[in-house]
This record gives structure tokens, sequence and C-alpha cells, in this order.
């Protein structure tokens, strides 16, 4: 006859924030029965969250292609022959009109990127100016530009960014096997710099690149043990595309994408956790699972940066089958700041080259 199942947590451990989780209890976590799992990984998402309302951010890629990186998952690497076109900085308004057309189809964040190692002094105008320019239309800005210096960091918080996304991507064992150009610790710094101006942290990884479950573990204890938990952790599935080295990587067991999942809610229980890239390959009833472990944000629209996303019209049909409903996010701008932010940009697109998308070789 089988045991019944004893209770994992009391009342407080269901709402306590760590930062002192070990290996080895988030491995256990990983290891035991999945119905334990989903269990515990729903109590606390229930205890922290509205169970039905998941966060809708949309992706921009700002400046594709062309990176001097050699991260071996990216398309966008110029070490790999991805048949990627590179583009040239978008210009300030046309970011705008993404943003604005993402707004209508229902995303509160605005997530730009760029294919930079990190960006540079010429760049930083630009970026902030479009900061402002999404700020104004009343949506929340997250951008994801490589590594920052601190005075970057400063710069980008006093133009009104509120999300800076830098991941780590893996754990600081399997880290080296993945990328050689920049070290674990030049993320940490990046990390650090964005906290210490003022900005919420999003940070997450890539499963299914060929590492252990000790590394899936691993990656989740340094988000968890940083002094405090990103407000955002995104957990994408590995895209695998032609031209990369990691293009014929074996498939991750689905159930242990699941698990990464739901050990991110346990052990970050206000963080919202992020069903992110990988959403393509995956069916419904996935992705419904991944709700159930507590995944609570994801990326809307038909395109991430450079490869595709299911459809807006697909996400929002499932949402209703499912009972969900968006996060709704208000800003806190008085209007005429909106109004000067919006003024200041497009000051600044009139001096770019006129009626062109694009700006400059970035
Ligand atoms: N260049 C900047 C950087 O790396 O910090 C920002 C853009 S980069 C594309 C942002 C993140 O996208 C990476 O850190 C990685 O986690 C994720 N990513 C890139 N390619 C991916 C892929 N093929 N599958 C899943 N995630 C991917
Ligand atoms: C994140 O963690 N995932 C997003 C976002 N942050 C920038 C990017 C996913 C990129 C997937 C591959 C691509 O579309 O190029
Ligand atoms: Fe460049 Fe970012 Fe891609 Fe790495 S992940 S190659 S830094 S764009």
């Amino acid at each position: 006859m089988n045991a019944v199942a004893k209770p994992v947590f009391n009342k407080k451990a269901i709402t306590d924030i760590r930062h002192d989780w070990s290996r080895e209890e988030i491995l256990a976590l990983f290891t035991q029965p999945f119905s334990d799992l989903m269990f515990q990984a729903q109590t606390v998402h229930r205890a922290n969250f509205d169970p039905n309302q998941v966060q809708v951010s949309t992706l921009c890629s700002i400046k594709t292609g062309a990176c001097p990186e050699d991260c071996a998952y990216c398309p966008q690497s110029a070490r790999y022959d991805t048949g990627l076109e590179k583009e040239k900085l978008m210009a300030v308004q046309a970011v705008i009109d993404e943003a604005k057309a993402a707004k209508a189809s229902g995303a509160t964040r605005f997530c730009m990127g760029a294919a930079w190692r990190s960006p540079k002094g010429r760049d930083m105008g630009y970026v902030t100016d479009m900061v402002k320019g999404v700020k104004g239309l009343g949506l929340e800005t997250c951008m994801t530009l490589g590594m920052l210096k601190s005075e970057q960091a400063e710069q980008l918080a006093d133009a009104g960014l509120d999300y800076y996304n830098h991941n780590l991507d893996t754990s600081p064992e399997y880290y080296g096997d993945v990328i050689t150009t920049r070290t674990y610790s030049d993320r940490l710094e990046t990390l650090d710099n964005v906290r210490n101006a003022g900005m919420k942290v999003c940070c997450g990884g890539i499963v299914g690149m060929g590492e252990e479950e000790s590394d899936r573990a691993g990656l989740l204890q340094q988000l968890a043990n940083m002094k405090e938990h990103p407000e955002s952790v995104p957990v994408n599935m590995l895209v695998k595309v032609e031209g990369t080295p990691m293009a014929d990587q074996a498939d991750l067991d689905p159930f242990d994408f699941i698990r990464t999942i739901a050990v991110a809610r346990i052990i970050m229980p206000k963080s919202h956790v992020r069903l992110s890239a990988g959403r393509e390959e995956m069916n419904e009833q996935m992705q419904a699972m991944a709700y159930l472990a507590g995944a609570n944000s994801i990326f809307y629209g038909e395109k991430l940066l450079t490869t595709p996303n299911p459809e807006a019209s697909k996400d929002m049909l499932l949402f209703k089958r499912l009972g969900i409903h968006q996060e709704s996010y208000e800003i806190h701008m008085d209007e005429k700041e909106q109004a000067a932010a919006l003024v200041k940009s497009l000051a600044a697109e009139q001096e770019s080259i006129k009626n062109d998308k694009f700006f400059y070789t970035a």
C-alpha cells in the first residue's frame, strides 16, 4: 500500500524568500516524484500570485546579427553561418511604431534586444530615446543589450528603463562549454550594475543545451542566492538553429523542462517565471503544464528576436480555453512627462536618416 504523502511546506515556507539554497536541496526538489513537485509549485504559486494571471511581453530586435560573441546557441553570432541577415540599429521612430503595434495587440511590456557584446558610447543616446518613447506609450520597458558598465546602467535607469535582461544562461560549471568570449563573473558584474542603478532584473537561462540536471539546479541556485531575486526569470528552451554548434542537440525530456519551471517557482516565490523561448515547439498541453508549474509570463507575438513564436491569436485562444487573464500594467508617469519624453525621442528621430527603418551599422 502506498504511504500518504506528507505535506512538505508549512505556511512560512511557501512565501519565505531565501538566499541560502544549497545545490543538494535544489536537486532534491528536482528529483522528487513529478506529482509532488507540481503540488509544491502550485502551493507556492497560489500563495504568492493569482494563478490564472499571466504577464505578456513582446520582443523587438532593435539590432540584429553580426554579434562578435560566440554563444553556441545563438543564431546572431557572426561566427556561425545561420543565414541570418544582419541589420543596422533601428531608427527610434520605427521602434516606437513597433511598440504601438505591440500595445494594440495586448502586450504590457516591450523588450528591446540588441546583438551586441555591450553598447558603445554613441549608441546610448538612441537607446535611451527608445526607452523614453516606448514608456511614453504607457508600456513597461525592458532592454537586453549585452554587458553594461555602471554609468551605462545609470543612463538607462535615468531614461526610465524598468527592466534589464541579462541571462546567466546555465550553471557556472557548464558555462565554459557554451560561451568563451565573456565570463560568468562578467555577467554577474553587469547584473550588479543593473541592480545598483535601481532597475528591475530579468535574469534566467536556457535548458536543453546538453547540460545535466545538476547544471539546471546550479543555474537556479545562482539566481535564488542573489542578494535580491530577479523580478523576472526567463526559462528558455533551446531553439535549435541550423548553423549553430547546438543545432543537433538532443531533445530534453519535456518533463525536465517543466521541472525546471516548477523548481524556479518554489525557490523564487515572488518572481515572475517566464515560459520563454521554445514555445513554438511545445504543444498546448505542455504550455498548460508550464502554467500549472508556476510560469506566469510569456513572450507574445509571432517572433522572438529572430526565430518564430506562436501567433498571438493562438495564445489568446489558449488563454481563453484555460481561463487565463493577462496581467495589467498602469504607468505612474504624469502626462507632462510622457509628452516631453515623446517630443524628445521624436526630435532625435528627425536627426536620424529620414524614411529609413534602420539607422546605422552598430
Ligand atoms: N546580446 C545580448 C546578450 O546576449 O546579453 C542580448 C541578446 S541575447 C539574444 C538574449 C538571450 O537570448 C541570451 O542570453 C539567451 O539566453 C537567449 N537566446 C539566444 N539564442 C537562443 C536560442 N537559440 N534558444 C534559446 N534562447 C536563446
Ligand atoms: C530571453 O531570456 N529570451 C529572449 C529574451 N530574453 C531577449 C530571447 C530569446 C531568443 C531566441 C532566439 C531568437 O529568436 O533569436
Ligand atoms: Fe551575441 Fe547575445 Fe547572441 Fe551571445 S546571445 S551571440 S551576446 S546576441
